[in-house]
């Protein structure tokens, strides 16, 4: 039976991140999205200038409407939130389903490169926290794995496999079973490679490498999450979940090099879009088609 992912995120119109990364990624892995923006936003916020409007007064009567009308997703994903009181109201939007417990996922959302995103602030590194105590999986980047574990970052944490699942336990004794800290640069026989280290309730730590195929661009963190929960819901395991995702943020970051993208518009993921479809299917497109 097909589930409902209640998607709580900004809507970036321009520069691929968050609500329209999330979408398509989730709807050709067969589920229907529910969409709560929590902002809108002209471009995304690593451009030099953007243009927000602060939806937060709008997420009550959102997501009361959304009770009454008994949506009931069976799984929240939320990302970016652009103040505090946001992460307060995702919260209350995680109680008023709470009697159906839905999976909770959180992609913190909030830093690159040590450095929290323009005009938030620890506030939101705090209203983040709070979210990924209440969540059964949290995705954070090694940056922001830090500011929830509120560590410095350093560019020596990732030569030391300890510290970072220390890091990792760290995170997960804030209350979520399954923590993926992802974005982590390595060399292993002297090539670059990137790793995403698992931390899973039942399992020991597990590292998933790819070799680095080109520099982070904005919008890969909105890619691994939807990929990861996508097939997560497809009852893929937390590991082969998180190997898909990685493959495709690479082949995605490949793509963008052949097709000269320019960094600020993230990844052309909608090129390999077709390659998700047959992850979570037996049956060729075509013979989906002709029914
Ligand atoms: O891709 C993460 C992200 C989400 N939302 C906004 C952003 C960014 C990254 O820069 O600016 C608004």
């Amino acid at each position: 039976m097909q589930k409902k992912i209640a998607l709580i995120n900004d809507l970036s119109g321009f520069g691929r991140c968050s609500l329209s990364v999330w979408l398509p990624i989730l709807s050709v892995l067969k589920h229907e999205c529910l969409l709560m923006p929590t902002a809108l936003l002209s471009n995304h916020t690593a451009y030099p200038e953007y243009w927000l409007r602060d939806l937060t007064q709008d997420l009550d009567p959102w997501m009361d409407q959304w009770k009454k009308l008994h949506v009931n997703p069976d799984v929240i994903l939320s990302g970016y939130i652009s103040n505090a009181q946001q992460g307060e109201k995702i919260l209350r939007f995680q109680n008023l389903f709470a009697d159906i417990s839905p999976l909770i996922i959180v992609d913190p959302a909030m830093a690159d490169d040590g450095a929290l995103y323009p005009g938030l602030n620890e506030n939101t590194v705090a209203a983040m926290r709070k979210l990924c105590s209440n969540a059964k999986l949290i995705l954070p980047n090694l940056s922001e794995a830090c500011l929830l574990a509120d560590i410095s970052f350093s560019d020596s944490l990732p030569e030391d496999p300890d510290a970072l699942i220390a890091l990792g336990k760290q995170l997960q004794n804030l209350g979520p079973d399954q923590v993926v800290i992802t974005g982590i640069p390595l060399i292993r026989e002297s090539k670059k490679m990137v790793g995403c280290l698992v931390i899973d309730q039942n399992q020991a730590p597990l590292w998933i490498l790819s070799e680095k195929i080109a520099a982070p661009r904005p919008g890969t963190g909105d890619v691994f999450s939807a990929v990861t929960a996508g097939c997560i819901i497809n009852d893929i395991s937390l590991v082969e979940s998180v190997q898909i995702a990685a493959d495709f943020v690479c082949a995605c970051l490949k793509k963008s090099e052949e097709e000269k993208t320019p960094p600020f518009e993230g990844v052309p993921f909608e090129l390999l879009l077709g390659d998700l479809f047959t992850v979570t299917t037996e049956k060729e497109p075509d013979e989906n088609l002709s029914r």
